[in-house]
């Protein structure tokens, strides 16, 4: 095994754990004052969380929320693609899109996005193929359901072995698709049909979902996950998001996607010091 992950022209090392930042470019993230505007705040917002220790940013134009609003494949290419365009252009880092749509997938790529994060693993027509041509890396992510309805009954004999088995199809089937599985990362899907034991499950016994012993890749930043067990709304799941990035990055995550870059950054790097035993950052007292 090689000591780095390969996205396009840049490479994370596999020794220790990395913090993606989520950028969601949909209406209620940014205000409303056109595209320009809207993909000026992006990019600010994307070098401010660079600058906190970022090494990949997450652009996604349709919230996956139980609940939330469909949008056209128009709309969410609009929303994304600027952003992905004058990123790539204007900040050193890898560039992640947040889609199930080939076409998004095909045009990121082109315009320099490095990895596709699909929450629906692939499976729409066309998805495979369109990694397959694009030459960039994908994350295929584990759902019960579809996000309108996913938590409606979550159901599992055994989650983990679900999951597994899982991952397993979608690995065999996009190895016979071209798609090989040295350019793919994993995640069981925090929150996407899952209760809140399967989730404490999942994360507790998480090194056993690194199937062929893939890249894992988490996200549970403010997820209603810590609400069932702190009773918090959204705006205060600070500490407990910090707490499962960091139990995460014990467990093996390669990748925590989060909210709060700066925090999440001091708490992975110190699990990273914990699991090395030394200062692998270098800096003297
Ligand atoms: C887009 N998105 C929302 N939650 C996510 C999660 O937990 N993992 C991944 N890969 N993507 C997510």
């Amino acid at each position: 095994m090689t000591d780095f992950f390969s996205f396009r022209d840049r490479q994370l090392a596999f020794n220790q754990t990395h913090v993606m930042g989520i950028l969601n470019v949909t209406p209620d993230s940014f205000s409303d004052g056109g595209q320009f505007l809207r993909k000026e705040q992006a990019l600010q917002q994307a070098q401010v969380m660079v600058n906190d220790g970022a090494a990949i940013i997450d652009i996604g134009g349709e919230s996956t929320r139980p609940g939330a609003e469909p949008v056209s494949l128009a709309e969410e290419m609009d929303r994304v693609l600027p952003v992905v365009e004058a990123l790539a252009r204007q900040v050193d880092v890898i560039i992640s899109v947040d889609t199930s749509s080939p076409q998004l997938m095909l045009e990121a790529a082109s315009l320099g996005a490095h990895l596709i994060n699909d929450v629906r693993a692939l499976q729409r027509d066309g998805a495979v193929e369109a990694v397959v041509k694009s030459d960039i890396p994908a994350c295929l992510m584990h759902m019960q359901g579809q996000p309108e309805t996913m938590q409606d009954s979550p159901d599992y004999d055994d989650v983990i072995a679900d999951v597994r088995r899982f991952f397993k199809r979608r690995i065999e089937q996009c190895d016979a698709m071209g798609l090989d599985s040295t350019r793919l990362l994993l995640d069981p899907g925090f929150g996407f049909g899952k209760t809140i034991e399967h989730n404490l499950t999942l994360l507790n016994r998480l090194p056993e979902t690194a199937l062929e012993g893939l890249p894992l890749l988490v996200g549970m930043s403010r997820k209603s996950m810590i609400d069932h067990v702190l009773q918090r709304p959204v705006d205060r799941r600070l500490s407990a998001s910090i707490a499962l990035a960091a139990a995460a990055t014990l467990k093996g995550a390669f990748i925590v996607r989060v909210h709060d870059v700066a925090e999440s950054v001091d708490a992975v790097k110190m699990m990273n010091a914990v699991k090395h035993e030394r200062n692998i950052y270098g800096n003297q007292e």
